[in-house]
């Protein structure tokens, strides 16, 4: 007999026991988009045990879209490494840039990220940080819908050695250090690809004791150009994020 709430069940066991199993983490990353996603990867991979919070019901932030809704994306010599790590196909287009398909590359990296370990819990916004004796030391989750709605309701927490704000354009988690005056945010400059991939990398590191940025939020926090659809800049800065905590971790 097939019981609906047996199917209930199922959902809700298997679910809260993978958010209890997350309430302390080695690294929470805020944000599945592709220097999120990466930073995961690396750091499951070698062992950490990382979770990814993500807003949106869908994982793979500004991938899809490629350029203006044509679903490809460029990424050149110094990432291709990166693509043959993950095993997402390419083909070259000269001038050392590379040329691979929105939707492959997407879904390609979630699927390693997930396969390596990395938790997903996808339409969960974080709303705030914890900060213990001037070092962040976790984050305030609530569901995507209460924050939409603004509907009164008290969040969850959850402890991290450390925290990765992946979140992007506007640097979401990091603004609740500026909007307390403890960082700066100058947002990002005008198009310039070749400065923008170069300082995201650079700029790629532990802004705040306890906070790591990536991807553009960690160009956002530079006051660096932005690059366009070309994404080496953000496997990068996701792989060289992972690897510096990892070294923290020890
Ligand atoms: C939970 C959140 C929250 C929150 C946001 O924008 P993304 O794709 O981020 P990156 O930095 O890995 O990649 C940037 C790239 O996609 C891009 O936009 C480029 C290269 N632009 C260049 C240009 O010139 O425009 O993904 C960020 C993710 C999204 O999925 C958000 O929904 C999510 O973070 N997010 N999740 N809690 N508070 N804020
Ligand atoms: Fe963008």
């Amino acid at each position: 007999m097939l019981r609906e709430i047996e199917i209930s069940r199922a959902i809700i066991e298997a679910y809260t026991a993978e958010l209890l199993e997350s309430l302390s983490l080695d690294v929470a990353i805020v944000g599945a988009g592709p220097s999120g996603m990466v930073a995961g990867y690396y750091l499951a991979k070698n062992g950490a045990k990382v979770a990814i919070f993500e807003k949106k019901l869908s994982i793979g932030g500004g991938i899809w879209g490629g350029a203006m809704g044509f679903n490809k994306i460029v990424v050149q010599e110094e990432a291709r490494e990166i693509l043959d790590e993950f095993g997402i196909n390419y083909r070259p287009f000269g001038n050392g840039l590379y040329v691979a398909d929105a939707i492959e590359t997407a879904t390609t990296i979630a699927s390693r990220a997930v396969k390596a370990g990395v938790r997903f819990f996808n339409m969960i916004e974080v709303e705030d940080l914890v900060l213990k004796n001037n070092r962040v030391a976790g984050i305030v989750i609530n569901w995507t819908p209460v924050m939409r709605t603004g509907l009164h309701v008290d969040p969850l927490t959850v402890e991290a050695r450390f925290v990765v704000d992946s979140t992007g354009h506007g640097a979401q988690v990091s603004q609740h250090l500026v909007r307390r005056g403890l960082l700066q945010v100058p947002g990002e400059g005008p198009m310039w690809a070749e400065k923008g991939e170069e300082l995201t990398v650079k700029h790629t590191r532990e802004v705040f004791p306890g906070l790591y940025v990536t991807g553009m939020a960690a160009n956002a926090i530079a006051g660096a150009p932005r690059m366009g659809p070309i994404f080496g800049g953000m496997f990068l800065s996701g792989r060289k994020a992972a690897l510096e905590i990892l070294e923290k971790l020890g």
